[in-house]
């Protein structure tokens, strides 16, 4: 008999394009243990179930090629909505430090919603619910935008967010949910630098009003990252490993979409740090 699969569950929100399903399609088919043949990654991240396996055929199918992903569709039934399944495993001086995660994909629409909406669509409602249900162990927040002319929608949106994980009893009480604040993208050139110290040079600096929400409503159960699925080329080349064109979304709206430009130098960052807080609820010693 097969085994069921079973781990901790995670969400993850954030506005549309922010990048949310490329950074699991990045984990599916973890880049680093292709390209790191023969060197010590200390991380072996693999998907489990039809869903995993089909997120890491689409790194085959598309990001390998060059080819967009395509946007994660709004369902009606919430139980239509992908369940990605990883085990990931950590490799220590003493030891071996394991993983085990069940993600929930949510599409942009639902941020988007919170940032725009009140009160919450129906719909949009029951995602929340479902979000901050209390066997869901934590919530990773992507977002895309430092320029600071973001900080109002993001601002809004998190305190909208803080509300409804009080309406839920996650926000302080005996079960509060993990926050993982992360911020995509990262191998762009001004916020590079801020990747060391992501709180203080990305978060603090360019989108104040959102961290301070953020931090002090959720006190020491928030943490702050930086993550880029494409990285840059090399440890000592840190030009960005993307290629990105502008166009336009289907509200008009102008979006910068991005492809992998070298798949054989394909390093993403920072990518476990925030799922070992989740699961942890510390922070990760060392590695990206
Ligand atoms: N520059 C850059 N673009 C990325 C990165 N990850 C994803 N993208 C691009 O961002 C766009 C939206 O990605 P997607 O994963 O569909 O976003 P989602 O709507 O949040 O699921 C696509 O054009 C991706 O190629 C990254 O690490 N760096
Ligand atoms: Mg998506």
């Amino acid at each position: 008999m097969v085994k069921k699969f079973t781990g901790e569950i995670i969400t993850i929100i954030g506005p549309k394009n922010s990048g949310k399903t490329t950074y699991l399609a990045g984990l599916a088919d973890w880049p680093q243990k292709r390209t790191q043949i023969g060197k010590n990654s200390p991380y072996l991240v693999e998907p489990f179930g039809e869903h995993g396996q089909k997120l890491r055929q689409e790194v085959y199918e598309k990001i390998l090629e060059g080819a967009y992903l395509k946007p994660t569709e709004v369902k009606s039934n919430l139980n239509d909505l992908p369940r990605y399944m990883f085990n990931i495993k950590i490799q220590r001086l003493f030891g071996e430090e394991n993983i085990r995660l069940v993600v929930r994909d949510y599409p942009g629409e639902i941020y988007n919603q919170l940032a725009k909406a009140s009160p919450l669509p129906q719909l949009e409602q029951e995602y929340m619910k479902e979000c901050l249900k209390a066997d869901v162990i934590g919530c990773l927040i992507v977002l895309d935008k430092w320029e600071r002319d973001n900080d109002i929608t993001y601002s809004e949106a998190m305190r909208k967010f803080i509300t409804e994980m009080d309406r839920e009893k996650r926000l302080t009480g005996s079960n509060p949910l993990r926050i993982a604040v992360a911020m995509s993208k990262c191998e762009r050139g001004e916020i590079w630098p801020g990747r060391l110290d992501p709180e203080t040079d990305i978060f603090s600096t360019h989108l104040p009003g959102t961290t301070q929400i953020l931090k002090s409503k959720l006190k020491h159960n928030v943490k702050f990252f930086a993550i880029s699925t494409y990285g840059v080329l090399k440890h000592n080349d840190p030009r960005p490993n993307r290629k990105s064109e502008k166009r336009k979304d289907s509200e008009g709206q102008e979006i910068e979409l991005s492809v992998l430009r070298e798949k054989h130098d394909w390093h993403p960052y920072g990518m476990i740090a925030p799922l070992y807080w989740l699961s942890k609820g510390k922070a990760m010693q060392h590695g990206v």
